[in-house]
């Protein structure tokens, strides 16, 4: 089928098979995992589907056989294990957005100068970086580095409303 003109955004529904994933117990969030891009977002060529991590064949932990890498966004933008992609004209609810609206938004791109509400985002750790827990904590770049190849999404929009 094709897309409709009015298709604006993209829900990415992913795999709740209960036999397989023993984390389904938990109830923080309603499953199956929902995310979404806006159209413009996952068309940009830094948006991955991803067969693979680091020369391999994608590990089950980490969304066997296809998920979704978002590098501009918060980690869980990135939906793992995806059965469904569609097209919508209104914007997704999503998995975390559902669960706690005031704490994760649709957008969640990486941005140091807004906050979480219960914690600040301003800066980080690098997984595998000497020290482990105790590395330096180093300043989070705006869009997570990309900035130059993503700003342009955002132009003009107030990023503390639409966090
Ligand atoms: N299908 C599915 N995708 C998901 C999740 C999930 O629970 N189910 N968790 C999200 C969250 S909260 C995070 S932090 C990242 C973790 O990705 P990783 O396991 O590759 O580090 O996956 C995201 N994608
Ligand atoms: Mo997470």
């Amino acid at each position: 089928m094709q897309p409709l003109g009015s298709a604006r955004y993209v829900e990415f529904v992913t795999l709740a098979d209960p036999q397989t994933m023993p984390g389904l117990r938990s109830n923080v969030l309603d499953w199956p995992y929902v995310e979404g891009l806006r159209l413009d977002e996952a068309m940009h060529p830094l948006t991955l589907l991803a067969f693979g991590m680091y020369g391999e064949v994608m590990p089950n932990q980490n969304g066997a056989p296809l998920r979704l890498v978002v590098p501009w966004k918060y980690g869980f933008k990135s939906g793992k294990s995806l059965v469904k992609i569609r097209l919508t004209d209104k914007e997704p609810r999503t998995a975390w957005n559902l669960a706690a609206p005031q704490e994760y938004g649709f957008y969640s791109n990486v941005n140091p100068d807004v906050s979480h509400p219960r914690w600040s985002q301003a800066t980080e750790r690098r997984i595998g970086e000497e020290g482990g827990l105790l590395a330096r904590r180093r300043k989070t770049l705006m869009f997570n580095g990309y900035e130059p190849q993503v700003g342009q999404l955002y132009a003009g929009m107030d990023l503390r409303k639409f966090f």
